[in-house]
């Protein structure tokens, strides 16, 4: 059992992952409860209720969630009003023959399936809307903490997910790399497991969570296939190199590994026994 949870926060994600793992649960139930705990933190401007809104004070919510064994996935873009994004996802994984329903169309599915109507939007992530429209700030986009969850239950099925409300008041419309199976996260039975956070348009523009699998496959170690996935989107693109973009791997053997283009990034790592905090390098030291 191995679990992989990304950024500081991630630490107490992580923790709920590892209770579900050992309790038994498979590997979608721990992704889904940890990312679930996620969402509910209104104390979390980064997730579900209380995640920073969009230019127009709106909150749109993205997240995907991927089974190894099957390589099903369902994934939400720009969600409103609905605050377990990364259960209405799964939903779409089992419920329909799609893998991605976005704004008004996943709002309406959401209601079919019976997930409540809530306003995401939180006294604390008003206020910050309204200090950016007034150009104060309000928060620091390179200091948003998508959520991600990557696991091998105790049968050795590996699942992932990924939840948040994407870059703070970005335009309308706009889905970021969560909602993307292949960008925002990526997972392959025999291989492993990929997730990205960071500004999204670069986890796209490398399809990056599907590369750092591929980069697996090939042989390379968790670490070396995150970092050479930064140094591809480095090379094509050298502009990237100052934009936030990280990326964390979990192999199918459990080990894991991590690359970011800024330092400050990290994860939380549970191996069957201690849940723990990895500090991971910038590729540009
Ligand atoms: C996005 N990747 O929507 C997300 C934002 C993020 O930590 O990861 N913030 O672009």
């Amino acid at each position: 059992m191995h679990a992989l949870s990304i950024w500081q926060r991630g630490t107490e994600v992580n923790a709920v992952a590892a209770e579900a793992l050992k309790q038994g649960a498979d590997c979608l139930d721990a992704v889904e409860a940890a990312l679930r705990f996620s969402e509910d933190d209104v104390r979390d401007s980064s997730t579900g209720r209380g995640g920073l809104p969009n230019a127009a004070g709106q909150v749109e919510l993205d997240a995907a969630i991927m089974f190894g064994p099957t390589a099903e996935a369902g994934a939400v873009g720009g969600l409103r009003r609905t605050s377990q994004a990364i259960s209405v996802a799964r939903r779409v994984m089992e419920e329909t023959p799609h893998m991605l329903l976005v704004g008004e169309g996943a709002e309406t599915f959401a209601r079919q399936q019976g997930f409540d109507e809530s306003d995401l939007l939180t006294d604390d992530s008003a206020a910050k809307w309204q200090e950016w429209r007034r150009g104060r700030g309000g928060a620091d986009p390179e200091r948003h903490d998508t959520m991600a969850t990557l696991a091998i239950d105790g049968r050795g099925q590996i699942a992932g997910g990924v939840t948040t409300s994407g870059t703070p008041f970005k335009l309308p419309g706009r889905v970021g790399d969560s909602a993307i199976i292949g960008a925002g996260l990526y997972v392959d039975q025999g291989v492993g497991a990929a997730a990205a956070t960071g500004v999204g348009e670069e986890a796209i523009r490398v399809s990056a969570s599907f590369l750092v699998v591929e980069l697996m496959r090939s042989g390379l170690s968790p670490d070396a296939a995150c970092r050479r996935a930064l140094e591809r989107l480095l090379s094509s693109h050298p502009a990237s190199a100052e934009r936030q973009l990280a990326l964390a791997a979990l192999r199918a053997d459990g080990a894991a590994g991590g690359g970011s283009v800024k330092p400050g990034f990290a994860y939380a790592y549970f191996d069957g026994g201690h849940n723990r905090l990895v500090q991971v390098g910038s590729v540009l030291d």
